[in-house]
């Protein structure tokens, strides 16, 4: 008997997941039938941002990929929605379908009664984004990206006015590293690559600046504690003790920033002990993390994602991008802030989203207000018509959205169309009309570029995709040969889309980057730490931004770093904080369908503070009912004194199947949206909890 083949080749990871991590994959291929399977996934040793290490659950990638529940063939629903009923229909059929009802409903009611949907379920360029040349096109209702980094981009934007910062990779010369609301080691575990290397090789202090005791600040020097909501109000403390104590750098903000006289006057109120009234953290700790940064020339802010989850979110990641400004951390090697990189690529996506085809004038909707949108909310529908039609495309928005008890309403409208394209049956498919199977990252080529580092990669196909799966591009081409959609990136193939777009903005082409393996975007030193002057006209940081150019909803804005009191606070009705952060097995909804992954998460968890345990008789492992006025979920409860009192954790995102009730985390947050540009404020929620009592076992009534 021939043994079977197998070689290892490059490939990129497409999850949601700023590290994006330049991976080798074990190909295998069955020596009867030649077909390829997946073997090992580990991180390429060769990338300097990878370094050799990935997280957990895509080195278990075989079991996603070649998952016995993987959708192969096209559905059409027969029972009612959400039922599970589906029969299996041909290719040809479905896409007529869609298309069909597409053409049916402009006519009917207008282009901008359809709309594309989409996300990052996959990173890639070409199969993400690629539902824009459709939507543009056809003058279809556009899609304002709010759901994951709109609050965030919307607070550095303020300050720095451009999306880079000091290179990831410095961090091993840093004597101080901050990780300020992320989880590494459940969300980008490559960051601790190189913070550990900092720690080994220089004795770096590595801090965390997080509400609960998350796995990352578990093994920092200083766990910095506060309540939910209340960043703003730590940084500007430690601003304040930074002009009382000497540590401003005054030059540094004669030269290189816009009002540090303004910023020194404002902050004179902003004391430790006015911090720890808001932060609930004790003043000696503000006091001494304060120092500690102020002291340290070489001081790394890694900026998460996590504090911008809130209604205040925007101005909390503005005061905390402040504070290498003050200090002047920019100026050194290992100092400075990062939280994102997407502003050094510049892409020329005219082929892959057809911007030549973009009419600003056509409706906008937000995309975290799903719920709203679909339930008819004329805050968001404009004078325009409803929506009748979607396609969803690496979303799963019956589940990761806000306010999911008005999303599954929206869903479930008998005068809505939904087809949704999906590698899985999620909650999202099971309410379609119409479901795609979808390839996955290795049965399609697409091109990448990362958030968290510098690098552009392709990650090309390896192994052809199981039973009729196809591509998002090919499924844009096959409805847009249907509805008359004309545009050149229909005409060509994904890596002819990848190959053009790289030659177009400027970056070698396909052939290049794939022998090379990646390139390095990362810019120069001086660009990295803005010595060469911030992006804004006046090339200074701004601690007093023009809110007005960041968004709409700008006028309440704090004019200077502030903490901006707007959260959804606790209160006698809903006395505890919730936060909603991701959990290590799971990326966001993906993965909750691998049983290594759900094996290791065990079941939706409330990580409750033994204080207020006691006081509401909630013991270990009992059943916990969290509510407000959007919904209530049942999970168990864990004991952990890991958070202040009043403060409640559920690691997220379990399928609402998993829930007790069939409805999970999502029914209780809020689809306000941040201001000044909007966002999802997932970490922003109070809640009522109580215990649940223990079931008594009812004899079954006679008749
Ligand atoms: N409670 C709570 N809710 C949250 C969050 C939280 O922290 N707490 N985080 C929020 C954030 S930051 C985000 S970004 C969202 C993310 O929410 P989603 O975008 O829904 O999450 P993913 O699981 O990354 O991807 C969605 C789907 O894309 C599919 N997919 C992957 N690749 C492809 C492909 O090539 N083609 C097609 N057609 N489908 C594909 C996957 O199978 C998956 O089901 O969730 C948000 N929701
Ligand atoms: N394993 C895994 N990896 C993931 C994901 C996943 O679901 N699971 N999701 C992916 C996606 S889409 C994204 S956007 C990234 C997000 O990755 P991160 O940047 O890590 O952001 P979050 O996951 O939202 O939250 C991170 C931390 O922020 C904390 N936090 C919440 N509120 C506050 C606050 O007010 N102040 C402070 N200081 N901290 C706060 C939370 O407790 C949590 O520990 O991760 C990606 N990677
Ligand atoms: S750490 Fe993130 S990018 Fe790297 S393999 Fe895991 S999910 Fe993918
Ligand atoms: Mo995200």
């Amino acid at each position: 008997m021939t043994p079977d083949r197998s070689e290892i080749r490059g490939s990129v990871c497409p999850h949601d997941c700023p590290s994006t991590c330049a991976l080798e994959v074990e190909v295998i291929a069955d020596a009867e039938s030649g077909r390829g399977r997946i073997g090992a996934v580990r991180g390429a040793a060769a990338n300097n941002y990878t370094s050799g290490v990935i997280c957990a659950k895509v080195a278990r990638y075989r079991e996603r990929i070649h998952h016995p529940d993987r959708l192969t063939v096209p559905l059409l629903r027969t029972g009612p929605k959400a039922s599970g009923q589906f029969r299996e229909i041909g290719w040809d059929e479905a896409l007529d379908r869609v298309a069909g009802a597409f053409a049916e409903t402009s006519a009917r009611h207008g282009s901008e009664a359809v709309w594309p949907f989409y996300f990052a379920g996959t990173m890639g360029l070409v199969q993400r984004d690629g539902i824009n040349r459709l939507r543009h096109v056809m003058r279809y209702s556009r899609q304002r990206m709010t759901i994951c980094t709109a609050v965030c981009e919307a607070g550095w934007m303020a300050g720095a006015g451009r999306f880079t910062g000091t290179d990831p990779r410095e961090i091993a010369k840093s004597d101080l590293v901050i990780v300020w609301g992320g989880n590494p080691v459940h969300t980008q575990i490559n960051l601790m690559t190189h913070i550990t290397r900092a720690r080994k090789e220089r004795g770096a202090r590595f801090v965390v600046v997080d509400p609960y005791r998350t796995a990352t600040a578990a093994v920092a020097d200083e766990h910095v504690m506060l309540r939910p909501g209340t960043d703003g109000a730590l940084a500007c403390a430690m601003m304040h003790v930074a002009f009382r104590d000497g540590y401003a750098d005054r030059d540094y903000m004669a030269h290189y920033t816009d009002s540090p006289a303004e910023l020194e006057a404002h902050l004179r109120t902003r004391t430790p002990e006015w911090a720890a009234g808001i932060t609930g953290l004790p003043v000696h700790q503000i006091e001494e993390f304060a120092r500690t940064y102020g002291t340290t020339q070489r001081a790394y802010i890694r900026v998460g994602y996590g504090f911008s989850r809130m209604r205040n979110g925007a101005a909390n990641i503005h005061a905390v991008s402040c504070l290498p400004a003050v200090t002047g951390a920019w100026q050194h090697e290992g100092g400075g802030a990062f939280w994102n990189n997407r502003g050094i690529y510049r892409w020329n996506k005219t082929l892959i989203e057809g911007w030549d085809k973009r009419d600003l004038r056509i409706r906008e909707m937000d995309m975290s207000r799903i719920g709203a949108v679909l339930t008819g909310d004329r805050r968001e529908l404009g004078d325009g018509p409803q929506v009748h039609a979607m396609l969803i495309q690496n979303q799963n928005p019956a589940v990761v959205a806000p306010d999911s008890n008005r999303v599954h309403r929206g869903l479930l409208r008998d005068d809505l169309f939904v087809c949704v394209h999906e590698q899985f049956m999620t909650e999202t498919a099971r309410m379609a009309d119409v479901v795609l199977p979808a390839t996955m990252f290795m049965e399609h080529d697409d091109l990448y570029q990362a958030g968290g580092h510098g690098h552009i990669q392709i990650g090309p196909k390896l192994i052809d995709p199981p039973g009729e799966c196809r591509s998002n591009h090919e499924v844009l081409q096959g409805l847009a040969a249907r509805l008359g959609a004309k545009h050149r990136g229909f005409e060509m193939t994904a890596m002819e889309l990848i190959d053009a777009t790289l030659i177009a903005s400027g970056w070698p082409d396909a052939k290049t980057v794939l022998e090379r393996r990646w390139v390095d975007a990362q810019p120069s030193f001086e660009d990295s730490h803005f010595l060469s002057g911030f992006a804004h006209p006046d090339k200074r940081f701004h601690f007093a931004p023009d809110w007005s150019r960041i968004g709409p909803d700008h006028a309440r804005m704090p004019k200077l770093p502030d903490h901006f009191a707007i959260i959804d606070e606790a209160g006698p009705d809903r006395p505890f904080r919730l936060v909603a952060a991701p959990a290590r097995n799971f990326l966001n909804t993906s993965f909750t369908e691998t049983p290594g992954s759900r094996r290791r998460e065990g079941r939706p968890t409330a990580l409750v503070h033994p204080d207020d345990a006691a006081r509401l008789g909630v013991v270990e492992g009992s059943r916990v009912r969290l509510g407000n006025e959007r919904g209530q979920v049942v999970v168990h409860a864990k004991l952990f004194d890991g958070v202040q009192p009043g403060v409640v954790i559920v690691e997220s995102v379990w399928p609402n199947a998993d829930f007790e009730g069939g409805i999970g985390i999502n029914a209780l947050t809020s689809d306000d949206p941040a201001p000044p540009f909007g966002g999802a404020v997932f970490h922003d929620t109070a809640v009522w909890m109580e215990a649940v009592a223990a079931e008594l076992a009812l004899p079954e009534a006679a008749d």
